[in-house]
């Protein structure tokens, strides 16, 4: 099926009101950017779990991961691209990428996002 309009899932996933990422997307709140994309953001994560750790997370809002990748698989393609290309950018491209899915994983931020960890040798799991 060809699609020529953006359906209204997509419409209402632009922004959401008081999403701190949504806020760092449209430039409200500062954060330290390290890359972009079309339809993603790369910044370091406030609270750094490794030398390098950055998030990455894309443009319209989503609450997490598994609705990204419902209403866009494209978008979450484009969010592991970022994060690789990240992950050589800053680092010797070789990284961990986690997505907390909801409380229970330990998701605090409401809007879907990545974590790159590398620059060093990363234990546990
Ligand atoms: O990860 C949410 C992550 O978001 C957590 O590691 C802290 C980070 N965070 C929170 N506020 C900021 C700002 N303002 N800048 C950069 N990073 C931030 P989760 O997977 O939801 O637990």
């Amino acid at each position: 099926m060809v699609r020529t309009t953006e359906t209204s899932t997509e419409k209402a996933a632009e922004r959401s009101a008081d999403c701190l990422f949504c806020k760092i997307v449209a430039g409200e709140i500062s954060a330290d950017m390290v890359a972009e994309s079309e339809s993603a953001v790369a910044f370091k994560d406030i609270n750094p779990k490794a030398p390098v750790h950055v998030l990455v997370v894309p443009r319209k809002h989503h609450a997490d991961v598994s609705a990204l990748a419902g209403a866009s698989p494209e978008a979450l393609a484009d969010v592991v691209a970022l994060a690789d290309q990240v992950a050589s950018d800053l680092a010797d491209g070789q990284y961990r990428l986690i997505c907390n899915v909801g409380p229970k994983a330990g998701q605090t931020v409401f809007h879907a996002h990545a974590h790159v960890l590398a620059g060093t040798q990363l234990t546990g799991f």
